[in-house]
């Protein structure tokens, strides 16, 4: 039986020594320690002994016993370690690694310049103001002193969603509705989506953008409109940068001018960008007409405004020398990412 107890303990600690998972490591502590395990096998026998002999044999049964669990424990911790690190290793994750480059995208040419412009006009204390771009006709034409019949209304021109509904053709819309709310001074600055019946082509679009602003205030005068439209382009272009006003019409300003802008490509020289002329038409303006205050509530005989409207397409085309509109709309990152 000595024997027995004594190549018992060898072959579990050569087997212990050599399992290399949990689920081994189990199947041999149920081997050697179960209730129907090899040591249990053993000790049954205990009763064919001399009555002298059976202490000593418990004693060293107990000293296997101990040995066993000792090495099972050992080898737990020991086999847990390593499958630990085994899981780890699976699981590699290098946070070295450089991560999914995120593309980003790009201010679109349009927006820097509106976004410059913006921050101009509030410099000289102005503020945005923005409104519906579905129109009633009262607020896109007759507030702005072109009635019922004016060709401007014309359905060839105008988007139309019903006899009293339409896509607005210009940002006054926003301004007389402005000027309904507030008393003057006013001084705004209202860009947006505008929409006209065109065809597509390289200077045209159904759908383009305006920057249109209004000042209203006592003793404002055509010399407030020359002032603060030179500030806005010398701030843009330069201080050696030109304005001219030309006499113009328009139903809602009176009188009305067109602007001129010394070149700034070639700084009035001639060149591709002004095609030779050294000026470049900007925008329409004018003192705003007494019928359009009067329908705003605002008493023409106590204020007077200035008001202008600039098309941000053309005047972003004209600084970038981009040839077609249609590369404005494209969003196409190969080329908004040039500016
Ligand atoms: C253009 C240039 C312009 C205005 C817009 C305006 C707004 C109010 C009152 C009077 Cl609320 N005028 N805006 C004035 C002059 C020109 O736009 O070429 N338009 C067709």
């Amino acid at each position: 039986m000595r024997e027995k107890l004594e190549s018992l303990k060898v072959s579990a600690e050569e087997a212990l020594s050599r399992a290399s998972d949990s689920r081994e490591l189990e199947s041999l502590r149920v081997r050697y320690l179960g209730k129907k395990g090899e040591l249990t096998a053993i000790l049954k026998q205990m009763g064919s002994l001399a009555p002298e002999e059976r202490p000593v044999m418990g004693a060293l049964a107990n000293d296997v016993r101990n040995r066993i669990e000792e090495m099972l424990g050992k080898r737990s911790v020991e086999i847990e370690a390593l499958e630990l690190e085994k899981k780890l290793q699976d699981e590699d994750l290098d946070i070295t690694l450089p991560s999914k480059r995120k593309v980003l995208g790009h201010k679109h040419p349009m927006n820097i310049l509106q976004d410059e412009i913006v921050e101009i006009f509030r410099s000289m204390g102005f503020v945005v103001a923005e409104g519906p771009e579905i129109e009633t006709p009262y607020y896109n034409f007759t507030a702005l002193n072109t009635p019922e019949g004016h060709p401007a209304r014309d359905v060839q021109d105008t988007f139309y969603f019903s006899d009293d509904l339409l896509l607005r053709t210009q940002t006054s819309s926003v301004q007389i509705r402005a000027m309904e709310n507030m008393s003057p001074p006013i001084r705004l600055i209202a860009p947006g989506r505008v929409y006209r019946k065109d065809d597509v082509d390289a200077t045209h679009s159904p759908m383009f953008h305006q920057i249109e602003g209004l000042v209203v205030d006592k003793n404002i005068t055509m010399g407030d409109l020359k002032g603060t439209l030179d500030t806005l382009f010398k701030e843009l272009y330069g201080k050696d940068i030109k304005t001219r006003f030309r006499p113009h019409h328009f139903p809602f300003t009176e009188p009305s001018a067109e602007m001129d802008l010394s070149c700034f490509a070639c700084r009035g020289q001639g060149c591709r960008v002004c095609k030779g002329e050294g000026w470049i038409e900007m925008l329409g303006c004018g003192v705003v007409h007494p019928r359009v205050l009067e329908y705003c509530n605002i008493d023409p005989t106590v204020y007077t405004g200035f008001a202008f409207g600039l098309g941000t397409e053309r005047m972003t085309m004209l600084r970038y020398e981009i040839e077609d509109m249609r590369l404005l709309f494209e969003n196409d990152m190969r080329f908004l990412s040039q500016f």
